[in-house]
């Protein structure tokens, strides 16, 4: 009976399109950027879901929302879900599938009047992202305790907000208490957001680990002068030095090859005008390796350049580390266990890395934990383009179900 349940594709793909309503932009896509006021829309939308699910809703001091759904015993629950906070131009699927296909199961449980050996919990943490106020993963990383939460309240965003006042703004600061979960086993569905599953020809990736992930803010400090009177032997120019650093960073990557990444995504240059030499220029770096010491001599690497640069340049630089964490294994059987209810649904399964950041590589610090991929159309993400079709949808909660079935019996 329940090997041949299965979930309602049709729901899920309607409650992604209801969910992606909330911060709909023109041309499609997703603003619903960490404790905006779209945030708060779409919370009360998922919490509105829960309750009509019957689940029993709960929210911790960093914001992070709990649907519990009782099992026949007490106990720690089985945990599924992820986030509904997107990058400013966001898909439809990134972490929203996660917490929806959890919604989901649950309905497809209710529907059958299965109730489960242990309880079940969706989850949608707060701040996946890390976009607006870093690092990402933050509302898991509070959850496990792995960060104060008031050192996590009193992070600013990069528009100056204070989280603990954002929480605030949008009523999302909740009663129950962070840090020392009691959760039985986690998994977590999510697109793949890169081409590997796609490429491949594949449905499911059982993920086996998330890779390193090392984000730098720099701010780099030259002297503003003339851009047609000042000679090229004296400037001192920021813009230069950071466009410098990007190109690094690429050849970096390029040079070290394997699973290397490096980014330069945000810049912002001053005074910003053609015809000033920019006397400072804030930018951000994002390495990213499944190996660690790789990872430490990228940013070694990294870190000895730029000294370089700002002795030739004669520009001062200040560095923060916005986001360190080291690569995270899943345990292997629960990596089993996508693995074999991928196969007994008759779907293709491969195992691979996560290049992204997930909350499952947080909740891997307190129980067993794996993740389960779907493929992402031409491996777009972040992008208002980000698609997953419809089948490997389904296909991926069906893995989902099967997977909490095992784990809560
Ligand atoms: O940056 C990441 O990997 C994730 O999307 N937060
Ligand atoms: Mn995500
Ligand atoms: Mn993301």
């Amino acid at each position: 009976m329940r090997d041949a349940l299965r979930i309602n594709g049709q729901r899920l793909v309607a409650r992604l399109a209801a969910l992606g309503e909330i911060g709909a932009l023109e041309g499609g896509g997703v603003c619903r950027l960490a404790l905006s006021d779209e945030d708060r829309q779409g919370r009360e939308r998922v919490i509105d879901w829960m309750r009509e699910l019957g689940l029993s809703v709960s929210v911790d001091a960093m914001g992070n929302l709990f649907g519990l759904r009782p099992g026949r015993e007490e106990g720690p629950p089985v945990m599924t879900g992820s986030h509904i906070d997107t990058v400013r131009t966001g898909g439809l699927y990134d972490g929203n599938l996660g917490v929806l296909a959890g919604l989901e199961v649950i309905e497809t449980l209710n529907d059958a009047g299965i109730t489960t050996r242990r309880p079940l919990c969706v989850a949608a943490f707060t701040n996946e992202e890390g976009a607006r106020f870093a690092p990402d993963m933050m509302g898991s990383l509070v959850y496990v305790g792995g960060m104060p939460l008031e050192e996590a309240l009193e992070t600013r965003g990069i528009d100056g907000a204070r989280v603990g006042d954002c929480l605030d703004a949008i009523g999302a600061r909740g009663e129950a208490p962070v840090g020392a979960p009691d959760v039985h086993a986690f998994v977590e569905l999510h697109i793949e957001q890169g081409p590997v599953l796609e490429e491949s020809g594949v449905t499911i990736g059982a993920v086996e680990k998330v890779q390193g992930i090392s984000w730098t803010e720099f701010t780099f400090t030259g002297t503003s002068n003339h851009a047609g009177t000042t000679p090229m032997r004296l400037r001192h120019d920021a813009g230069y030095a950071a466009m410098a650093t990007a190109t690094f960073v690429r050849e970096l990557a390029t040079r070290l090859g394997g699973d290397q990444v490096g980014t330069v995504g945000a810049l912002t240059l001053s005074p910003n005008l053609v015809n000033v030499v920019a006397n400072q220029a804030r930018f951000t770096v994002d390495l990213r390796n499944t190996d660690n010491e790789l990872l430490k001599q990228a940013e070694r690497s990294l870190a000895d350049f730029v000294t370089q640069l700002a002795e030739e340049e004669g520009i001062e630089v200040e560095r923060r580390t916005l986001a360190r964490f080291d690569p995270v294994p899943f345990d292997p059987a629960m990596v089993d266990r996508v693995e074999a209810s991928a196969r007994a649904l008759g779907h293709s399964v491969m195992r691979m890395p996560s290049g992204a950041g997930h909350d499952a590589q947080m909740l891997a610090r307190v129980c067993p934990t794996s993740m389960i991929f779907v493929p992402s159309v031409g491996g777009i993400s972040h992008n208002i383009k980000e698609y997953t079709a419809p089948d490997d949808l389904e296909a991926g909660a069906n893995v989902l179900l099967q997977v909490l079935l095992g784990l809560s019996e």
